[in-house]
Order: structure tokens, then sequence, then C-alpha cells
């Protein structure tokens, strides 16, 4: 590969987009080899937290400061331009005063994106969102499985003349059999809420709900490795708020809850999504008015740039990581040394290799194991709940039977 000087150009001219993709309108999509499309939600008329509104300005503020995520990583060797044909769709049109009509927009457009074979990336706005999201999607793809990473459940109950906010959608897409709640979570639960027994009622939904304690304690790799397990190869929607973080690296969001995660774990507990089928992507709730420096927003679109990442090490598993101390590479057989709690060794745990096997060589000793020394061969799950003990061990990834 080479490496070319002035490549700052491309991010510094021309019209502000997402990631400074080439912007594509809906209805220009058939035909144009887009693979994923991001389409912004400028919209806050569904905030369920009146006393912070803004979302509105969500996608604006998220196109600028995604300027600042250049084209290339240092940890990861993929281009996602070439990888996705990322384009930028622009904003979706609303009915202003009108959540309903302005769902059934947002709806249309989605439709159209999936038409043109391409994966939504859908950047808010406020979270009632996911409601015509996942109306779109849910058709193409029925009873997917949701991953919904939020401080908040958004499964609360509603009234009968106002159906629709940011508190409720998780209700809806279970109603309306978009998702399928015995595959679906709701993580990094925390902190304060207006009303009493909200977990038990997203539980009565038939979600499962991971707190934000029960996901840091039980480390995220394992945590994730039990989420892959239970849905499989199931079509995924992924949900991701960003008042997940907390405000002090995530201010501008509408709901600001303590405790959450700090920039890193957010991106560690992302790294650990490989090996799913994640069919749209729904980011919310940047609220540019009660940001501080950009700071939400900037975190936001480094959250998609990790999500699409991982995605394609999920769908194309290579050891080019920065970290991944790759030891041996035949095409076949990649043995990495890893560092403690790493988890991107997950990625080839997919489905292109259905007789792929795992070896650990480990020099120390392991709770589950209690052996020293050796090779074994690991399970998918065996891996998460290893991960966060298998400093300085290899992992020899191999299609194949054990040799
Ligand atoms: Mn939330």
């Amino acid at each position: 590969m080479s490496v070319e000087a002035g490549g700052f150009a491309s991010i510094t001219s021309g019209v502000i987009s997402m990631l400074g993709a080439p912007h594509v309108p809906t209805g220009e999509l058939a035909g144009s080899g887009a693979g994923a499309a991001f389409l912004g939600f400028p919209y806050d008329g569904a905030n369920a937290a009146i006393e912070r509104p803004g979302s509105a300005n969500g996608p604006r503020g998220l196109r600028i400061a995604s300027n600042m995520c250049f084209p290339w990583s240092f940890e990861w060797d993929i281009d996602l331009f070439e990888t996705y044909g990322l384009v930028d769709c622009g904003d979706s049109p609303l009915a202003i005063g009108n959540v309903v009509r302005t769902h059934e927009l947002v709806q249309a457009e989605i439709r159209t994106i999936l038409e043109a074979g391409a994966i939504p990336i859908t950047i808010g706005g406020d979270g009632s969102v996911t409601v015509p999201v996942a109306r779109a999607v849910g058709k193409k793809y029925p009873k997917m499985a949701a991953l919904h990473i939020d401080s908040h459940t958004d499964s609360y109950p509603y009234g009968a003349e106002e159906k629709y906010n940011s508190a409720t959608q998780f209700t809806h897409v279970a109603e309306e059999g978009l998702v399928d709640p015995e595959f679906s979570w709701h993580v990094g639960i925390r902190s304060t809420t207006y009303a009493q027994g909200v977990v038990p009622r997203a539980m009565s939904l038939g979600y499962k709900v991971v707190s934000i304690d029960e996901l840091i304690r039980g480390g995220f790799a394992q945590r994730m490795a039990e989420f892959r397990d239970k849905v499989g190869k199931r079509p995924v929607y992924l949900c991701f708020d960003m008042d997940v973080f907390d405000p002090s690296c995530a201010p501008g969001v509408c709901t600001p809850s303590w405790g959450g995660l700090s920039a890193r774990e957010g991106i560690d507990l992302l790294r650990c999504l490989t090996d799913l089928n994640i069919v749209a992507v729904d980011v919310n709730t940047v609220s540019p008015p009660q940001d501080v420096n950009g700071m939400a927003a900037h975190l936001c679109a480094h959250v998609i740039y990790e999500t699409l990442y991982t995605r394609d090490m999920g769908l194309n598993p290579h050891p080019h990581m920065l970290d991944g101390h790759l030891i041996e590479d035949d095409g076949k057989r990649w043995t990495m040394k890893l560092r403690a709690g790493q988890t991107f060794a997950n990625p080839p745990f997919q489905a292109g290799f259905p007789d792929l096997t795992v070896l650990l060589t480990f020099g120390h000793s392991l709770p589950r194991t209690k052996s020293r020394g050796g090779q074994v061969p690991l399970s998918k799950c065996e891996y998460g709940l290893l991960a966060p003990f298998l400093d300085g061990s290899e992992v020899c990834v191999q299609s194949g039977p054990i040799v």
C-alpha cells in the first residue's frame, strides 16, 4: 500500500457531508453502487426531554464534526469508502408539527435506501426515529434482533392520543413485531427516570435489560459474546443513543446520565460487535446546543466509524490491527498476541469459516482451564469469557480442523 501526500484536500473542500461521503439524494440512489447511506433526521418534535431541545441540529453538527474523522485509521486498515460505497443522502423531509406524518416520510426514505441495496445509517435527531426506520427495515428483515445501546430502555408506555416520543420507540417496534424482543437487548441502562418500574416493563415486553453495572462488571467481551451466541446470524438493528456515554465525554445529548461509558469504553464495546449481521445503524440524540465544543458530535461520528470498521471486520476478518501483534499469517492461519481484555480476535468467528478452529496457546494459568502451557481449542463463547484474562497469550485462528 502506498502512502500519498496531500490527502487532506478531500476533507477540506466541497460541501460538508458525513465523513466527506459524496452527496447522493435518495431519488438517485438506485444503480449508484452505494452500499451504505447516511440519512439525517433533523427532528426534535418527539424529544421527551423538553427542557433540553436541540437534537434537530444533530445531523448538521455531526456532519461538521465528522470532518475530523479522517479517511484512514491507525488501527484499522480498511478503506471505508471502497468497502461500503458510503454516500450521504442529506436530511429526510419532515412534516413540521406532525410526528406521524414525519415518520411516514422517513420510512419512505429508508425504503428507498433499502431498495437501492444500501444499509441505512440514520443520524438523529430524537430517538423516535427508530420507529420509522424499523418499520422500513423490518419489512425487509422480519423479526430482527435489536441491540439498543442507551442509558434508557425507551420502552415506556404511551397514551392513545400521543403515541410517539423518544421514550416509547422500543415499545412500538416490539408491539408491531418489527423486532423480536426475545433476541433484543437494552444495554447500558442506568441512572434516574421519571417513572417507576420501567425495567420490569421492558422485560415484560420480552426484552433483556443489561444495566451498565452488569455490562462493565461482566465485561464487554463476555456480554457481547452472549448476545452473539443468542442472535446468531439473525438480522440485527443497531441503535446507539449517545447518552450511553458519560456526560463528561458526550455533554451534547438530550437526557444526560452520569456514570456512563467513557469514550474508550464505548469504543471497546463497539469492537465486541463483530460477527453480527447488522442491517441498519441508527445513531441518535446528539444535541449541539447542549454540546461543549462539539464533543458529543465528534464522538458520535467516531462511533459510526468504529461501527462500520467492526461490521466489516466481522464480514471480512483480517488481522490488520495496530495492536494485533501478528506473529504469523499464511492466509488461513493467523496467530496473534493479545493484550488483557483485547476483544478483536472475535472477528474470525464468522460465517465465512464454518469449520473454524481457534486455538489458544497460553503461557499462564487461566481461570477456566486451570492448566499451564499447551494449546486448547476455544469455542466462541469461551473466547468471550476468557478474553479479559488472555493477557500475553497467543490466539491462533485457522480454517479447518485442529492439526
Ligand atoms: Mn437515552
